[in-house]
């Protein structure tokens, strides 16, 4: 009998399409010569940067993953009902890889499962812990940004039956365009199978505060990081301690924009170019858009997905949504009047 259990050995090299850190380079320098001056969030996630974020994870104030975390072990059984047998497993921003193992632990037979994440570390190190764990799982990793659509489109189908899991609400990164083209993808993608994705919900201003404002300051680390990534891997020279870290929420669009703000005037330079923050100036570093239940229901319909189960917790903090894409009618089906 064959043994399908993959050797650690076996694991292909993550392929990459550019080197992160050129991509890095390349967009904080147009961010400091544009106004406002914006970066993408990824570019948080370098090794510190990455450290940082599973602390706020265990944070008091950041419910998110521990409301996650709950909603996914109470409904496991009915979860992995919905993703079937046999299925290929694509987890989009995979990290570190904890959550997907309730997922697998209720799973009878998952055929193979792809992490799809920006660090080849987290990818590699997440890969080996579970073959380790999994004995008959395929691990193949792919290390990609899936806020690009090429990712979606070339990736070729292994098993009959495709699932997405896209969780931690980081598809509230996403604009409510990009969300949406990212969703009308998955439905392609993921035709005859489906998508789980975890969604952060609108509710007091306050909590939503707090989880972006905690007490240690962890969220400010995270958010300066992006300046110490910078005076790593770019030759530049910012002073972290001269940048406020800020977080609000705004009702109307439903969600927390982080930024840093200089505290004084000050120079820096950024590969060899030099940048001047006034007073008070704000370097946009990420939006964390928050939804209802039935304002993200009706995004992934308009998406082209049939939303299924949505599970929450009991102060409907968190949502957890089962979206279905149904498979093409057959020409069979589609002909027969
Ligand atoms: C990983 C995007 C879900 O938006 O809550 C945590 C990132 N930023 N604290 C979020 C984050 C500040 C997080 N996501």
């Amino acid at each position: 009998m064959r043994n399908l259990a993959l050797e650690v050995s076996d694991i292909d090299p993550p392929a990459r399409s550019m080197p992160a850190c050129a991509e890095f380079g390349e967009s904080l320098l147009l961010a400091l010569r544009s106004r406002p001056r914006r970066i993408a969030p990824k570019f948080f996630y370098d090794e510190a940067g990455s450290a940082l974020f599973e602390a706020i994870c265990a944070l008091d104030e950041y419910y998110l993953t521990r409301t996650e975390v709950s909603i996914l072990r109470q409904h496991a059984a009915q979860i992995a009902h919905l993703i079937g047998l046999r299925a290929e497993i694509v987890e989009f921003g995979a990290g570190s890889g904890s959550k997907i193992r309730i997922l697998l632990d209720a799973l009878a037979r998952p055929a193979r499962y792809v992490p799809v994440d920006l660090s080849v570390a987290h990818l590699d190190h997440a890969a080996r812990a579970l073959v380790h764990d999994y004995p008959g799982l395929e691990v193949a990793p792919l290390a990609a940004d899936f806020t690009r659509p090429l990712v979606l489109t070339t990736h070729q189908p292994a098993a009959n039956r495709r699932v997405g899991v896209f969780l931690g609400s980081t598809i509230g990164n996403l604009s409510l365009e990009e969300a949406h083209e990212f969703l009308g993808r998955a439905a392609v993608l993921f035709r005859g199978g489906g998508l789980l994705v975890g969604v952060d919900l609108v509710k007091d201003p306050a909590v939503l505060h707090r989880a972006y404002n905690d007490a240690q300051g962890t969220t400010a680390a995270f958010n300066r990081n992006l300046l110490g990534r910078a005076n790593r891997e770019l030759d530049a020279d910012f002073d972290l301690a001269g940048f406020r870290h800020y977080a609000f929420y705004e009702p109307l669009a439903q969600r927390i924009q982080m930024h840093l703000v200089s505290a004084r005037q000050q120079t820096v330079h950024v590969c060899q170019e030099e940048f001047v923050f006034q007073e008070g100036e704000s370097l946009h570093t990420e939006n964390s858009r928050k939804y209802t239940v039935d304002g993200f229901r009706a995004l992934a319909r308009r998406a082209g997905l049939t939303p299924g189960p949505v599970w929450c917790d009991p102060k409907q903090w968190f949502s957890v949504h089962w979206l279905a894409s149904p498979p093409r009618p057959t020409p069979a089906s589609s002909g027969a009047r």
